[in-house]
């Protein structure tokens, strides 16, 4: 069974797609026979779309979709949800910029939560992009929104990293300076119709020509007009990875960031499993100023040995 899903999945049928999908989000163990089954990648291309709340990630990922439709390729779409609790209305807000490709089964969308307690992207989120690799889609796109360290992991997911700001994120520039920039591929400016985004531009322009290991490109689009938008398709489609071109260690970085990642939330969820009362008694503690957090910390990983 898993095996004719797997089948029916790389031929190209929606509905194993679907299935598949809802598969490897379930976990367990037919998550792993079924992405087994989907034998060694067929090499989409994958590219993360991050930036802070609010500046156009979303708009700018269906943009680009449209521009690569035209192209005749088939693309990906995984729109992940880092807070659920807190983004609902932003995930139906995704589903209405991105409706322009409702009825188009050449465009794919999945929203997925991350169901971060622990932090860190969901495993189910690479397993995904490695479920919409089989059926034939690439590029793929996966956003997040770029906070904290999320950042860093949709590195790990990603051939290739956009960055998306936008003016009005001024203050939060310098916050992410080190980390959102030092893993761009291609920075955008996006909303450059709006003031400020010259001034953006200028400052980014300036802190990029500092970063080791050179500058990375910077565009200006205007995601709600489509503009700038073919240029950025065409500086993502010149970053897909090859052999020898720029980003051949990827697959490479992302395999082991897979396994180090998925090996430590089971070994943390375990962990962690029973001994709630624990943790919120030691919060507390450390709360009203009885007990040093870094003992607190320390007497944990003392009973992980
Ligand atoms: N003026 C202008 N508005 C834009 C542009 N791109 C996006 N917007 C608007 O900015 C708002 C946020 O756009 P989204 O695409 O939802 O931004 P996002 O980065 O995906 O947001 P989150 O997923 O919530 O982090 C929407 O109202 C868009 O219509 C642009 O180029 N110019
Ligand atoms: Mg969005």
């Amino acid at each position: 069974m898993t095996a004719a899903l797997a089948e029916a999945l790389r031929a190209g049928d929606r509905r194993a797609l679907a299935q598949a999908l809802t598969r490897v989000e379930a976990g367990g163990a037919e998550a792993l026979a079924l992405l087994e089954a989907l034998g060694p990648p067929r090499g989409a291309h994958r590219v993360g779309v991050t930036g802070p709340p609010g500046a156009g990630k979303s708009t700018l990922v269906s943009a680009l979709a449209a521009v690569w439709r035209g192209a005749g390729r088939r693309v990906g779409v995984l729109a992940v949800d880092p807070s659920s609790p807190f983004t609902g209305g932003a995930l139906l807000g995704d589903r209405i910029r991105m409706q322009a490709h409702l009825g188009d089964a050449g465009v794919f969308i999945r929203s997925m939560a991350s169901r971060g307690a622990l932090g860190g992207l969901a495993p189910a989120i690479y397993d995904a992009a490695d479920v919409l690799d089989a059926a034939g889609f690439d590029p793929l796109l996966i956003e997040t929104v770029g906070v904290g360290q999320g950042e860093v992991e949709v590195c790990a997911v990603a051939d290739t990293t956009v960055v998306v700001l936008a003016p009005g994120a001024g203050d939060a520039v310098q916050g992410l300076k080190a980390g959102l920039l030092e893993v761009a591929d291609l920075v955008v400016v996006n909303q450059a119709d709006r003031a400020g985004a010259e001034a953006l531009a200028q400052a980014l322009d300036g802190t990029l020509d500092l970063r080791p290991g050179g500058a990375p490109p910077l565009l200006r689009t205007v995601a709600t007009e489509g503009r700038g938008v073919a240029e950025l398709a065409a500086g993502i489609d010149a970053r897909r990875p090859g052999p020898n071109g720029a980003g051949a260690e990827r697959p490479l970085r992302r395999a082991r960031e897979r396994i180090r990642a998925a090996v430590d939330r089971a070994r943390a969820g375990r962990f962690w499993a029973g001994r709630a009362e624990a943790l919120e008694a030691a919060a507390r503690a450390v709360a009203d100023g009885r007990l040093c957090a870094a003992r607190a910390a320390a007497a944990f990983c003392e009973e992980d040995r």
